[in-house]
């Protein structure tokens, strides 16, 4: 961005501030970003950043297409982003500094009007650049459920739970986490000679900020049909879900509703994904909803499921392994023939032991001096991501959702989503239509990966 525009930017926000004074009404919608101190494990007490003095930040329920004021105010010293995940709305009001939205400045306090579209399960998180800086952005509790309701909602449930999973205490390591789904690279890919750089590792593992075993269970009763809204949100973390004694059946995946709904023992998120899943509860017990990870889960990826009536021990019972499959969602034939393909092939630049790694889209990690490349509204693009990294990479498109086109060569239709999951070494092709014009950020939702260099920025005209 030009420094020109930037001193625009912060005087927009400036007025916005003093226009704010001398309105007395209260928002709609209010976050204040702030210190928080909370009490996520028995006598454990963690120091972080939050919305309105949690964290999670207060579930935000809004009506699809009804405007609805905003207010943010900023207790830090420092500029804050705010970013509405999953909504397709103007750029000066999405949250991200490539996409030049307003800022919330330090000590300051900022003001819109926001048109929340389209419906189902959403999320709101801090979208600075945290670099070195464990305890910014994602990493810190800077995240909120937004549920924006259907015109018409066709659900049929008894009830329904929020669940946003979430780590702290990061650290740095060395360590790799094992992928047993690892393909061989492909054919030609060169070796880096430097090793892998830094790794981000936990402490603590919490589910709507609590550890397992520490908050309140999640209640229900026999034959309740109850719909589960799951969101992870980790900084740097994919993972895996199961509820013991149970399975899940699949409706949405981020807050879409899916062509095929379909049962699964394991749910899979890369961070900033949602899955809408429901539950027949026809197994009375007292059960355990976390990741099969076992040291995770033991340092608290889990919460209690308690039926009516029951009591004991929580009880686990691994899931059987079995492989994440979004095409099972899907329809089986392709969707339609888009006008222009658009490679990406994401790499890694090693950092060296003890040094950063940089990650590259066609071969370049991101510079805000680099020119946008440019869309047209109304056309329909494809996104053809081919990973030679041996990370995942949970790829998110702002302002957008697109539909999963092809899966590891698999041809599949009618999946929307605005996170994919692309495995080491793995193909994912995904298709969109740009609705609205302006500037649109691709990057890796892994914190880490985003900070260091995965980033690119679309211009839609
Ligand atoms: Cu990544």
């Amino acid at each position: 961005m030009s420094p020109n525009r930037r001193e625009f930017l912060l005087g927009a926000s400036a007025l916005a501030l003093s226009a704010c004074e001398r309105i007395s009404e209260a928002a709609d919608v209010t976050l204040r970003i702030g210190p928080v101190l909370a009490d996520i494990a028995k006598d454990h007490t963690i120091s972080t950043i939050g919305y309105n003095g949690s964290v999670p930040g207060p579930l935000i329920r809004l009506r699809e297409g009804v405007p609805v004021t905003v207010d943010l105010f900023n207790d830090l010293d420092a500029p804050e982003l705010v970013h509405w995940h999953g909504q397709i709305i103007p750029a000066d009001i999405d949250g991200a500094m490539e996409e030049n939205s307003l800022v919330v400045p330090t000590h300051g306090h900022l003001r819109y009007r926001l048109t929340p579209r389209p419906a189902g399960a959403r999320w709101v998180h801090s979208h600075v650049m945290t670099g070195s800086d464990l305890s910014r952005g994602v990493y810190s509790g800077q995240f909120a459920f937004v549920y924006i309701e259907p015109k018409n909602n066709p659900g049929r449930y008894d009830q329904e739970v929020f669940l946003a999973t979430h780590e702290w205490e990061p650290f740095y390591t060395g360590a790799e986490d094992e992928d047993e789904e690892l393909p061989p690279p492909p054919p030609g890919l060169v070796k880096d000679d430097k090793p892998n750089g830094w790794e981000i590792g936990y402490q603590k593992f919490t589910i709507n900020g609590k550890a397992l075993g520490y908050g309140e269970p999640v209640r229900v009763k026999e034959g309740q049909r109850v719909l589960f809204h799951i969101l992870n949100a980790s900084a740097t973390e994919n993972i895996k879900l199961a509820l013991a004694g149970h399975q899940f059946q699949v409706v949405g995946l981020d807050g879409n509703p899916v062509p095929r709904p379909a049962l699964v023992d394991v749910l899979e998120l890369g961070t900033g994904e949602r899955i809408d899943a429901v539950v027949e509860m026809k197994n009375p017990g007292v059960w355990v909803l976390g990741t099969p990870k076992d040291d995770d889960r033991r340092d608290g990826m889990g919460i209690v499921v308690e039926y009516a009536g029951k009591t004991g021990e929580p009880r686990w019972i691994a899931p059987p392994k079995k492989i994440w499959d979004y095409t099972a969602f899907g329809e089986d034939h392709a969707a339609p023939m888009p006008d222009e393909v658009i490679p990406m092939v994401f790499g890694k630049i090693n950092g060296g032991t003890g040094g950063f790694n940089r990650w590259t889209i066609n071969g370049k990690p991101y510079d805000e001096k680099d020119a946008t490349r440019s869309l047209v509204k109304g056309r329909r693009y494809r996104l053809a991501f081919d990973n030679h990294t041996d990370d995942a990479h949970p790829v998110h498109l702002h302002r957008n959702i697109f539909e999963l086109t092809s899966v590891h060569g698999k041809q599949t239709s009618g999946v929307m989503k605005d996170v994919v999951l692309v495995k080491g070494y793995r193909k994912i092709d995904v298709d969109f239509t740009p609705e609205m014009t302006g500037l649109t950020l691709f990057h890796c939702h892994q914190q880490l990966h985003m900070d260091f260099g995965f980033k690119s920025v679309f211009n839609v005209s």
